[in-house]
C-alpha cells in the first residue's frame, strides 16, 4: 500500500489503534518517527515546518510501546532510562531510571492496570506505574539474552523470552510463575524444544496463545498459556525475528529477516495464509487490529512498510510478490473497496511477441480482458 522512509536502522514498531498512529524506533538516528495511520506520512512532531519533519529525539532509543488508553507513548534508550511521552503534544513527561548500568532490552504495557514492564540483561522485568512514572518492582524472572516481551492484560501476565525459555511473571503479585508447578526444582521457565534465539512474542488473550519468532531456527512456536506449554511449532523459515497477532482479524503476522517477507497466519488453524514482499531486513511488525494494516520495520531500506491485511490474508506468497491468476481469459478480479488501492494487474502471455518488443514474454498486441469489478 505504502513505503514510508523513516530513519536509519528501524527496529521497533508500535501502534495506537486509537489515535491512527505508529511509532517507529530509528536505532541508529536516536529518534522515533510518528506516522498518521490515516495518511501515511510522518508527522512533525513540533509542528514547524520551517525545519522540516522534526522526530522525537532520544539517544540510544532502542523499543517503544504504547498505552492507547492514556495515549502515552513509551521508549527505553540510553543505558538507564525508560521514556515517557504524551502522546498529544509529544513532550516528554518523565525520564524514569531503570537499572543503572544495565541496559534496557524490550519493553510492553499493560493497559488494563497501566503497568509498563521492561527487560533488563540481568534476567530481570522491571515494572513501572503508568500513572506515578514510578518504578515499583524489580522481578527476578531469569534469563540473561535479550528477548521479547508480551503482556496479557486478561490475565494479567507477562512473559519474557531469552535464549529458548520463555519466563512468566504473575502482574499481580509481581512474583515469577514456576510453569511446571514443582517448585523443587525453582522456577521453571517455558522451554521451546529447538535450540533458539527467541526474538518477538505476541500473545492472543482472546484464545490464551503465545507465538513466539525462533529467529535462526526458523520457527514460530505456538504456546498454550494456560498449560505453558508449547502446542505447536510453525515451519516458517527466512529467520523470523517478530510475531504480530491480529485478534481482531484472527491472524499472525510473522516478519521474515531474511526472506524479506511478511507471513500471514490463519490462527483457527496455524496454517499460513498469505504473505507479501516487504523492504530489505524486515526486523519488527505490528498490527492495527482497526484499521486492519500491518507495519513492517525495514532495517536494511530504512522503511515502514503499510501493508493491508486483507490484500495480506489472499495473497499467495511468491518470490515476486505478485499473484499469479492462471486462465484462459477473461479473468475476473474482485476488489473491495479500500482493499487494493495498490494493485496493478500485469497480463503475460506465453506467445511470441512481434519484432521490436523488449521483453520476448510479453505480447503486447494480443487482447485479453481483465474485469475488475468492486465487490
Ligand atoms: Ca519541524
Ligand atoms: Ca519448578
Amino acid at each position: 500500500m505504502a513505503t514510508i522512509p523513516v530513519g536509519r536502522d528501524p527496529g521497533s514498531v508500535a501502534v495506537d489503534p486509537n489515535n491512527n498512529r505508529i511509532y517507529v524506533v530509528n536505532r541508529l538516528d536516536n529518534s522515533i518517527s510518528v506516522i498518521d495511520g490515516l495518511t501515511n506520512t510522518e508527522i512533525d512532531t513540533d509542528n514547524d515546518a520551517g525545519n522540516g519533519v522534526t522526530r522525537l529525539s532520544f539517544g540510544g532509543a532502542w523499543a517503544v510501546a504504547v498505552n492507547p488508553t492514556t495515549n502515552r507513548i513509551y521508549a527505553t534508550g540510553g543505558s538507564i532510562t525508560l521514556r515517557v511521552i504524551d502522546g498529544a503534544s509529544y513532550s516528554t513527561v518523565a525520564d524514569v531510571s531503570i537499572v543503572s548500568g544495565l541496559a534496557p532490552g524490550s519493553l510492553a504495557v499493560n493497559p488494563a492496570t497501566n503497568r509498563i514492564y521492561v527487560t533488563t540483561g540481568n534476567g530481570a522485568i522491571v515494572v513501572v506505574d503508568g500513572l506515578s512514572d514510578q518504578v515499583i518492582a524489580n522481578v527476578a524472572v531469569g534469563g540473561g539474552t535479550y528477548g521479547g516481551l508480551a503482556v496479557d492484560p486478561i490475565r494479567n501476565r507477562a512473559y519474557r523470552g531469552s535464549g529458548s525459555n520463555v519466563f512468566v511473571m504473575d502482574g499481580a503479585t509481581n512474583t515469577p510463575i514456576d510453569t511446571d508447578g514443582s517448585p523443587a526444582n525453582g522456577i521453571t521457565p517455558i522451554t521451546v524444544p529447538v535450540l533458539s534465539d527467541i526474538g518477538g512474542i505476541a500473545v492472543n488473550q482472546d484464545i490464551n496463545r503465545l507465538y513466539v519468532a525462533l529467529g535462526q531456527n526458523g520457527n514460530i512456536a505456538v504456546i498454550d498459556g494456560s498449560t505453558y506449554t508449547v502446542s505447536q511449532i510453525l515451519s516458517s523459515g527466512g529467520n523470523p525475528v517478530d510475531v504480530a497477532v491480529d485478534k481482531a482479524n484472527e491472524k499472525i503476522y510473522i516478519a521474515r529477516k531474511s526472506g524479506n517477507q511478511v507471513v500471514a497466519v490463519e490462527a483457527s488453524t496455524n496454517t499460513s495464509v498469505g504473505g507479501m514482499v516487504t523492504g530489505a531486513t524486515p526486523q519488527a511488525v505490528a498490527a492495527n487490529e482497526g484499521s486492519n494494516r500491518v507495519y513492517v520495520a525495514n532495517a536494511g531500506s530504512t522503511t515502514l512498510s503499510v501493508l493491508n491485511g486483507t490484500y495480506l490474508n489472499h495473497l499467495p506468497l511468491q518470490s515476486s510478490g505478485f499473484r499469479r491468476i492462471d486462465g484462459t481469459g477473461p479473468v475476473d478480479v474482485h476488489v473491495r473497496p479500500g482493499d487494493y488501492e495498490d494493485m496493478r494487474v500485469f497480463v503475460k502471455m506465453p506467445f511470441a511477441v512481434p519484432d521490436g518488443c523488449a521483453d520476448a514474454s510479453w505480447n503486447v498486441s494480443l487482447v485479453w480482458t481483465v474485469r475488475i469489478h468492486a465487490s
